[in-house]
């Protein structure tokens, strides 16, 4: 029987994980944010700069289940009624098309479309929870709490885009309910370089004030211990 907690070199400082008790949460690995034509370039962005996240987010995630932790995807987007979809939420930068009008990939943002779906390289393994979210923060509107608390999930693993919106947005809910968390430098990334190490910086400032940072590499030769031992 090897030891479940593993110490994880980080920035402040190293983090302990109490693998039966962590969980990776992969954030919103969705075509309408990393591929050409979603939604994410019709609002200008380099969408190659997402895609810089999915080999290293890969290798996490083979590692992850390799080691036996619980892994949670989710998706940004609405129901095909648009009920859930705040007005102002729709109305922001004026786009045309916006979020649940036809795109290339199908209706934007919209529940069911093919954009809305994870890039198949990341594709979520039969019995991986995908929490469906209608905002930025995995906890807003969702089950996930619930979710983490039935497996008394205390740290999570944080991956995904874009680091300063939804993986933030996510990661502040996280710790004001009491999860430690540690981002996954290179598996997080941004349509803005800056932002994105912004972001980063912010996490680990004051002590690490919203939590932890390493990068996919330490964190993969880590969970090794345990998946070859
Ligand atoms: C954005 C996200 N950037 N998943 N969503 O609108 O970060």
């Amino acid at each position: 029987m090897h030891d479940m907690n593993l110490s994880v070199a980080a920035d402040p400082y190293p983090v302990t994980l109490d693998l039966p008790h962590a969980a990776l949460i992969v954030i919103d690995m969705q075509r309408d944010f990393v591929e050409p034509g979603g939604f994410g370039a019709a609002l200008g962005n380099d969408v190659t700069r997402l895609q810089a996240a999915i080999d290293p987010i890969a290798a996490v995630l083979a590692a992850a289940r390799a080691a036996g932790l619980l892994v949670i995807h989710t998706r940004e987007g609405h129901r095909p009624d648009l009920t859930d979809l705040p007005p102002t939420k729709k109305a922001r930068g004026r786009l045309d098309p916006g979020i649940g009008d036809p795109g290339p990939m199908g209706r934007i943002l919209v529940r069911g479309e093919a954009g809305h779906e994870i890039v198949p390289v990341l594709a979520p393994l039969a019995g991986e929870p995908v929490i469906d979210k209608p905002g930025k923060g995995a906890f807003y509107a969702t089950d996930l709490e619930t979710i983490l608390r039935q497996r008394a999930i205390a740290k999570l693993i944080l991956c995904g885009v874009t680091t300063e919106v939804c993986v933030h947005t996510t990661l502040r809910e996280a710790n004001d309910r009491g999860f430690e968390c540690l981002v996954v430098s290179d598996g997080t990334a941004s349509y803005f370089p800056e932002f994105h190490a912004c972001a980063l910086a912010m996490v680990k400032a004051q002590g690490g004030i919203f939590g932890f940072v390493t990068d996919s590499a330490t964190l993969i030769r880590t969970l090794e211990k345990v998946i070859r031992t």
